[in-house]
């Protein structure tokens, strides 16, 4: 496990749930592209055997860690457990990435540059320079809008808060209580988001390109959206009631 420059031991926490057909090619990226971090992939004992896949990759390479998870718990849940895993061993940089191809490997050296002067780094489509290939412009429509919604409703000035592909510093992990975050779908990453604001860390957003995924299903669906829905409207309401922003108080 050597060291990367400005962020010291890195590992990239990497949820799936049938990500059979994704797994070895991110993982060879991964690989490729910053040769000295170490992967921990996250499996909710996905019916199609990305588990197996993941313990074969982890017996031929002492890079890649497995932890395996009794049952679909969503993706938030699944990066707690990972975070705690990687804090217990000493990482300084923990990296959230998508096991779907739209988090690019190659784009992790760029995001871990910028942690030096900042405490955590969203790779952001929506900065300028970001960009997104390949969605229907439905998707588009939906991804945006809610970054519109999530910047009113929180008094918040990040432009990409549900963005999923991203660097923490494991001092900043260690500032948030992890244990009582209950958000489950893609509402994790905006309550990440305002729990490192409320800390009164410094995110920094950099640009990135996220490719639609090629194959495999998206795990995206009304549940997931009505739960951000719900919970950034909750957080909104009830920090203006305390005539703050939601981005200084925290509300359950
Ligand atoms: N362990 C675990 N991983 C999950 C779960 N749900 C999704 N994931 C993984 O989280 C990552 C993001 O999931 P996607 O299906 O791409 O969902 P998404 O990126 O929000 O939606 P799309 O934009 O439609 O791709 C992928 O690596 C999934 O395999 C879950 O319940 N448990
Ligand atoms: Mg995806």
């Amino acid at each position: 496990m050597a060291e990367s420059a400005a962020a010291g031991r890195v590992i990239i926490v990497m949820p799936t749930y049938n990500e059979r057909q994704n797994l070895e090619i991110m993982a060879g990226r991964i690989r490729e592209s910053v040769p000295d971090a170490d992967v921990l992939v996250v499996d909710d004992n996905s019916p199609d055997g990305t588990g197996d896949l993941a313990d074969k990759l982890s017996e031929a390479d002492t890079h890649v860690q497995v932890m395996h998870r009794s049952e679909k718990a969503g993706l938030g849940r699944a990066y707690v457990a990972g975070f705690s895993w990687a804090l217990e061993r000493g990482y300084d940089a923990i990296v959230e990435m998508d096991a779907d191809g739209s988090h690019r490997p190659e784009d992790l050296p760029k995001l871990l540059a910028a942690l030096d002067g900042a405490d955590a780094v969203i790779g952001s489509r929506y900065v300028p320079g970001g960009t997104v290939v390949n969605w229907p412009r439905s998707r588009e429509i939906l991804s945006r809008g809610a970054n519109i919604y999530n910047r009113v409703m929180l008094g918040i000035n990040i432009k990409d808060a549900t963005g999923g592909y991203r660097v923490y510093r494991a001092s900043t992990l260690r500032k948030i209580n992890l244990d009582d975050i209950e958000s489950a779908g893609y509402c994790f990453q905006i309550d990440m988001t305002l729990r490192v604001l409320q800390a009164g860390l410094k995110l920094t957003e950099v640009p990135i390109t996220f490719v639609e995924r090629e194959r495999g299903a998206s795990k995206m669906s009304n549940a997931v959206i009505r739960e951000a829905f719900l919970r950034v409207a909750q957080w909104g309401i009830t920090a203006r009631l305390h005539g703050k922003s939601a981005a200084s108080v925290r509300t359950k």
